[in-house]
């Protein structure tokens, strides 16, 4: 009878919460267009309060006339916000209409849980599931793949890069790519755990692959803020920056996609510890982007094309985004991220816009692509992935295998050309002339 009863209640309670009754309203995402500059500046007062989250465009400072922002609410102010929109004439659709619950959605498909159908790499994945599986990567295949210790967070956590190496070939060069700089862009780690996997399960099976890892190797770091990632499944799932305290504010972490020595904190990186592109209190002075500057740093004879995983909508970038100068080879890669793009779109369907960074987003001073440049690493790439803003970084479990195919098809794209040109069958870069 006792179980009757509780059945009975369970029941119903779940009917409640399905005809929303017993529900508190989900955060939403709206999509919202500034026509006037006096819209511009109410919208830049309500992205910085009501605990909204700002997406697109990632600081206040960037939102402009005539152009989309979208804006996480949370539920228990978004008819504030909606009305304050609406009686400033402000147009507004609601992008997502539940955010809560695609956010569930995306930390249910974790590997603990039976319910998940897909593939491992079809899934979205916890920090420590996501050590586990650099361990079990680097025992499998014990003479292709090191876990290489480059560092570690503020809070302590191991920075591993995996290096993917098939030969012994003298002087061979290599591939750089890191993933979740940003802590929110989830499906960034996610691209780099399939890409380490479809290297290794493709190497000897297609032609592409083994041709690209037979002449070069592949330095992958999936997680480059590791605190910030576990922040983002624990506490607060927004969350873009490193976890570190700054002095003389109870803000917390710097961009470390601004804390780079390239054009460090002009236009388009903020000073203030409480803005979500601060650029730290000096260049590399996260341990984060110390770590992987140092690693570089002493990689680079080697390491020939660097690569950054970001989201969301659909890029290619390539120097500079920290000036508006056009980077010495810049046809060049111009015309590589060209060919990513129009591969994708015959191979996809899918659009990805491309070119300087200045030119296609903002000005972003401080950032690893621009610094690596510098540094010497004449084809250093920035990718947005998916999507285009419908689901913005609640980019659901399911689109994960779309995404990831789009930006291997790029990297395959530019590692291809980057082989074909001349230097890069010599062991060094100051080496002179193609052996
Ligand atoms: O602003 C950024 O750091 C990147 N966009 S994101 O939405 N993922 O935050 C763009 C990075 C482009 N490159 C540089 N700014 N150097
Ligand atoms: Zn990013």
């Amino acid at each position: 009878m006792t179980t009757l009863w509780v059945l009975f209640i369970f029941l119903n309670f779940d009917l409640l919460l399905k005809t929303g009754q017993c529900t508190k309203t989900s955060g939403q995402v709206l999509s919202i267009t500034p026509n006037t500059q006096e819209q511009v500046e109410i919208l830049k007062n309500v992205s910085t309060q009501f605990e909204t989250g700002l997406w697109q465009p990632v600081s206040p400072h960037n939102i402009k006339e005539l152009t989309q922002v979208h804006l996480y609410v949370p539920g228990n102010s978004s008819e504030t916000v909606k009305n304050l929109l609406q009686r400033h004439n402000i147009t507004y659709e609601v992008m997502l209409p539940n955010a809560d619950e695609i956010i569930k959605m995306q930390m249910r498909n974790d590997s603990g849980d039976p319910r998940s159908g897909s593939t491992f790499y079809y899934r979205y994945h916890t920090l420590e599931d996501i050590y586990d599986w650099i361990n079990r990567t680097a025992n499998d295949y014990p003479d292709k793949v090191k876990a290489i210790l480059v560092g570690s967070s503020y809070e302590k956590r191991p920075l591993y890069a995996l290096k993917l190496s098939l030969n012994n070939r003298p002087n061979k060069k290599a591939m750089w790519i890191d993933c979740g700089i940003h802590a929110r862009e989830w499906i960034s780690p996610a691209f780099c755990l399939f890409f380490v996997h479809y290297l290794l399960s493709f190497y000897n099976v297609n032609t592409e692959i083994t041709q690209i890892l037979d002449n070069m190797d592949f330095y992958v770091l999936p997680v480059m803020n590791p605190d910030g990632y576990k922040y983002t499944w624990t506490n607060s799932r927004m969350w873009r920056k490193n976890r570190s305290p700054q002095n003389g504010t109870s803000c917390i972490g710097v961009d470390l996609n601004r804390n780079f020595d390239a054009n460090w904190c002009t236009t388009g990186a903020s000073p203030d510890p409480c803005n979500e592109i601060y650029c730290g209190p000096f260049p590399e002075s996260e341990p984060e982007s110390q770590a992987v500057a140092n690693f570089l740093r002493s990689h680079k004879e080697s390491i020939q094309i660097y690569l950054s995983i970001h989201s969301y909508s659909q890029m290619l970038i390539i120097p500079f985004s920290c000036t508006t100068d056009e980077a010495e080879n810049h046809s060049e890669l111009y015309e590589m991220v060209k060919t990513a793009a129009d591969q994708i779109r015959r191979y996809y369907r899918n659009t990805y816009t491309y070119g300087a960074g200045a030119q296609i987003i903002y000005l972003a001073p401080g950032g690893s692509d621009d610094w690596a440049y510098n540094l010497g690493i004449k084809y250093s790439f920035t990718f947005e992935l998916q999507d285009r803003g419908r689901y913005g970084f609640l980019l659901p479990p399911s689109h994960i295998q779309g995404a990831c195919n789009e930006a291997l098809l790029a990297v395959k794209t530019i590692a291809m050309k980057v082989m074909e040109k001349p230097q890069a069958a010599t062991g060094s870069r100051q080496a002179g002339p193609a052996a």
